[in-house]
């Protein structure tokens, strides 16, 4: 079986993949941001394929619907919008896991045809602070590094970028690179000790909201080293006045901080959400690319700032133009001239003469009752906006929604008027640019799903409906790559970086089989390596977090195996077993009396989530930190963005995702437990958070208050399965409740509840007996103990890739293994992905205590 040579859906680092349509894949060797490596969710995404919940036919008004019925209603429910509100009451919101292709023609059909700026991206929950920094100073949107400079540079600085779980293929050549070069140092800043701390030199716990500060800091010690370029006065007087003790940190770790920046030629300064999502994100990149710029190191090997993307095509999105405040092809409104070549080339008299509303505002602009139709696309807003709760209730008030996504699977499609089936992974074909500008095909090697088809074709043919069929005429992907890339060289006066003009001319063959390309591709000339645009520097005044208040800052941010809203790595067993709870993570200090593993609910006056707290004194106090990814899919109630306030960067408009003032208290359960049962299930239980284990058993963590006898009768009835033979153990006076459904020798089910999660029996043990075609009498007798009379206790696993334990690794450790890689020879933990090895580091720290 032939493999085709891909790219993954996931994270910005955009790894190449070979893959086959049995489902195998593996890293491309030839591929210039992985060179054959692959990550945890990379390598599982051949399990991906087949998962159940698709989006397989579109549907109108909840009932299935031919493609022409479809379209007819979305372009009938848009007229009807631009009839009774004009083009500013209609609205896209998209996504960076559109292909390029699929971008550009939804930027078209809006700016271009409906008239309207009304078309955001979920880039604005993500990158926009970044954008706006690189165009203040550098005048368009660029990236000047590339991956090979973190390898090559003496000094790489990490601001809040958990780099190890969030882009771990890049990590892992960081890793490699300090490992044959040692004396290079890696300083991570971060409020929390995360696990890229492990292979860093220093750790600068700063108060959350702070980095303004610290690179004010680092700005006047260059200065004082001599440092000087034109220009800086503004920027290093507003600096000086800054007070480096609002970072929290020790003076002496700033200062050493200050130094090793100063003194370091070869230094790179990557970034991402830390520093992005926050109400003065656009200063706070600024005040990095400052440091930069007076040191001249932007640009050259092993010397430069260095945004990096988080999704797939984050930056595919940026060169279409598909942000509210962007214009096709690095265009820009400011200059007549451009906009005047834009609306000829695109046969666009309508087109959109200025910004339009920016994610948040445009849902609260649907809120209000202002935007007449809406198309969402590969993104569920329902989840990852800020104020969850009065999103949800927008989407739900809307007066037409559509939304296009491959799964049906997520709560923006629940909301859906009109739903439209896209491809997915493997079908789909196109481009997509990563964090170093390297454009990469990813390739169909799979048949269409169901009725799904391409976005860009859904998009034309609503255009056509509504009268603009001739600009949307494409054949396929490689036409709408033309005219992109045509776009780029359109007003040949204003040199942008971004040009692609070299590939406007590229045949259908030479599309199909296009390697991976890094912009820009000016007509003549090389593709480009490194950019060194000419820099500006902004001066950067302090502002602390937007959302100030008692008593604790909540962070939120990515798990190693999850991506997103679960919907494709939620359904994994492997991809679960890192984290199958939503977990908050606290300091010791401020748990207030809450134990380590009670519920707890963090809140405050817009909204609050449920979570099992985590004591972890590598939390920084007075902060805590809980995952993004969950859904009311997993778990009901544990989605925090109900508790985030849509407060945003004035300058960006980016909102401050980390940064809420929450409060915690103790969730007050009478009874808590789980349910273990061969399919997921609506259980009667006022928090539930469900996850699938090995061998299609699915755990869910169960708790709520009133009378435990009755919710332990009432869960066992809401079972589908009822044939057979219960075992069971009640001990009212101790609270203790434990039944296990069998059939013959099989264990179908088993429901346990105790008073506290600690009394109730580990899962793994009993999840693994129901995975089998018939348990022992031994093992039977053990049942309701819910461990095993002999044998070890079953341990969880930490190398998501080749499915070693924590047990297995302190076994090796014990037989001698010294380090890391001693333990990936001996157990293979470790050695495919690698973003566990700085959690088997601190297995070797810890010394494990034979058994
Ligand atoms: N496994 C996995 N990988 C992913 C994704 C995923 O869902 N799962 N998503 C992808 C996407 S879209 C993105 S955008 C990237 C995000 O990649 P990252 O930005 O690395 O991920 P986050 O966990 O959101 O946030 C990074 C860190 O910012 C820290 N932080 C919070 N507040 C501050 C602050 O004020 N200052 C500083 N300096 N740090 C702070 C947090 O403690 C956190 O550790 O990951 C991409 N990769
Ligand atoms: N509190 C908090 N909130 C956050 C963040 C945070 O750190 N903290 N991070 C923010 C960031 S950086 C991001 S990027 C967002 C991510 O948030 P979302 O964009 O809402 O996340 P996803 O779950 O990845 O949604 C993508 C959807 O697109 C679908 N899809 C995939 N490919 C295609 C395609 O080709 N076509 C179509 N039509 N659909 C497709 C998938 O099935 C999925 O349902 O979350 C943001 N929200
Ligand atoms: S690092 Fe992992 S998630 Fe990111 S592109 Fe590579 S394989 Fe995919
Ligand atoms: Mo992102």
């Amino acid at each position: 079986m032939e493999a085709t040579r891909t790219t993954c859906p996931y994270c910005g680092v955009g790894c190449g993949v070979l893959a086959r349509p049995d489902g195998t894949v593996a890293g491309d060797p030839e591929h210039p941001a992985n060179f054959g490596r692959l990550c945890s969710k990379g390598a599982a995404l051949g399990e991906t394929i087949d998962l159940p919940g698709r989006l397989l036919y579109p549907e109108v008004g909840g009932k299935r619907a031919s493609w022409d019925a479809a379209l007819d209603a979305v372009a009938e429910g848009f007229s009807r919008a631009l009839r009774q509100g004009g083009p500013d009451s209609t609205a896209l919101y998209v996504s960076g896991q559109l292909l390029t292709e699929d971008y550009y023609a939804a930027n078209k059909f809006a700016k271009g045809f409906l008239g309207t700026a009304n078309i955001d991206s979920n880039s604005r929950l993500c990158m926009a602070s970044s954008v706006a920094a690189h165009r203040r100073a550098f005048g368009e949107d660029i990236v000047p590094a590339v991956y090979a400079d973190l390898e090559q540079a003496d000094l790489v600085t990490l601001v809040g970028s958990n780099l190890a779980w969030c882009h771990p293929v890049l990590h892992q050549r960081l890793m490699a690179a300090k490992a044959a070069r040692p004396q290079m140092r890696i300083v991570v800043v971060d409020p929390r000790v995360t696990a890229t701390c492990a292979g860093a030199d220093l750790h600068l716990p700063l108060a959350p909201g702070s980095d303004v500060a610290l690179f004010a800091a680092v700005l006047a010690r260059c200065a004082d080293a001599g440092f000087a370029a034109p220009g800086m006065e503004d920027a290093l007087a507003v600096a000086r006045g800054i007070d480096p003790g609002l970072t929290g940190l020790a003076p002496d770790a700033i200062a050493t901080f200050c130094d090793w920046f100063a003194r370091t030629e070869k230094s790179v300064t990557l970034w991402s959400q830390g520093v992005n999502q926050s109400g003065a994100g656009t200063d706070k990149a600024n005040a990095i690319i400052n440091c930069h710029i007076l040191t001249e190191r932007i640009g050259k090997p092993g010397a430069s700032p260095f945004s990096i993307t988080g999704q797939p095509n984050a930056m595919g999105g940026r060169e279409v133009g598909a942000l509210a405040n962007t214009l096709a092809a690095h265009l820009d409104w400011s200059v007549p001239a451009e906009v005047a070549a834009l609306r000829d080339a695109w046969g666009a008299p309508n087109l959109a003469m200025g910004p339009g509303l920016k994610a948040v505002d445009l849902f609260r602009a649907l809120g209000a009752g202002t935007i007449g139709a809406l198309w969402v696309m590969a993104t569920n807003p329902a989840v990852s906006l800020p104020d969850g709760d009065g999103v949800r209730a927008a989407l739900k008030r809307a007066p037409f929604l559509v939304v296009s996504d491959c799964t049906r699977e997520s709560d923006t499609v629940d909301a859906a008027h009109v739903r439209l089936p896209a491809l997915g992974w493997g079908e789909k074909d196109g481009t997509v640019t990563n964090s170093e500008r390297v454009i990469s095909r990813q390739r169909a090697f799979l048949p269409r799903g169901g009725e799904a088809r391409p976005d860009w074709w859904a998009v034309a043919q609503v255009a056509k409906r509504l009268g603009f069929g001739e600009a949307f005429a494409w054949d396929g992907p490689a036409a709408i790559f033309r005219e992109h890339a045509a776009l780029t060289a359109l007003v040949p006066e204003s040199r942008r970086a971004f040009d692609i003009s070299g590939l406007a001319e590229i045949s259908d063959a030479d599309y199909a089989a296009m390697p991976p390309t890094r912009w820009p591709v000016a007509s003549r000339g090389a593709p480009g390596e490194r950019l060194a645009p000419a820099a500006r520097f902004i001066p950067t005044p302090y502002r602390g977090l937007a959302q100030p208040g008692a008593p604790l800052t909540l962070l939120t941010g990515r798990l190693r195996d999850q991506w997103h809203m679960m919907t494709r790595t939620g359904p994994l067993p492997r991809l679960m077993a890192q984290a199958p709870e939503p977990e908050l993570t606290l300091h010791p200090d401020d748990a207030a009396g809450i134990a380590d593993g009670a519920l707890v609910r963090l809140g405050n006056a817009q909204g609050s989530a449920v979570l099992r707290a985590r004591l972890d004194a590598g939390q920084r106090r007075g902060s805590c930190f809980a995952p993004m990814h969950w859904t009311a899919r997993f778990c009901v109630g544990a989605r925090v963005n109900a508790a985030v306030l849509p407060v945003v960067d004035p300058i960006s408009g980016q909102p401050e995702l980390k940064g809420a003032a929450v409060a915690i208290t103790r969730y007050v359960a009478d009874w808590q437990g789980f349910v273990l049962a061969g399919a997921a299930l609506d259980l009667p239980a006022a928090w539930m958070a469900r996850s699938p284990m090995p061998g299609g058993v699915w755990r869910h963590e169960v708790a709520g208050e009133g009378d435990a006898t009755a919710a332990f009768a009432a869960l066992r009835a809401a079972l589908p399965e009822t044939t057979g033979h219960w075992a069971v153990l009640e001990d009212a006076v101790l609270g203790l409740h434990r039944a296990v459904l069998l059939r013959e020798a099989r264990v179908i089910a088993v429901v346990c509840l105790a008073r506290a999660s600690d009394e109730v029996p580990r899962r793994d043990w009993l999840a693994a007996l129901m995975a089998e075609e018939g348990i022992t009498l031994a093992e039977r007798r053990c049942l309701l103990a819910g461990e095993a009379a002999e044998g070890p206790p079953p341990s969880p696993t930490l190398c998501a890739c080749h499915g070693v334990t924590v047990g297995r690794i302190e076994a090796a450790i014990l037989d001698g293994a010294e380090d890391v890689a001693a333990v990936g020879a001996a157990t293979k933990a470790g050695t495919g992905c690698g973003a566990c090895r700085p959690e088997i580091a601190a297995i070797l720290a810890r010394a494990p205590v034979p058994a």
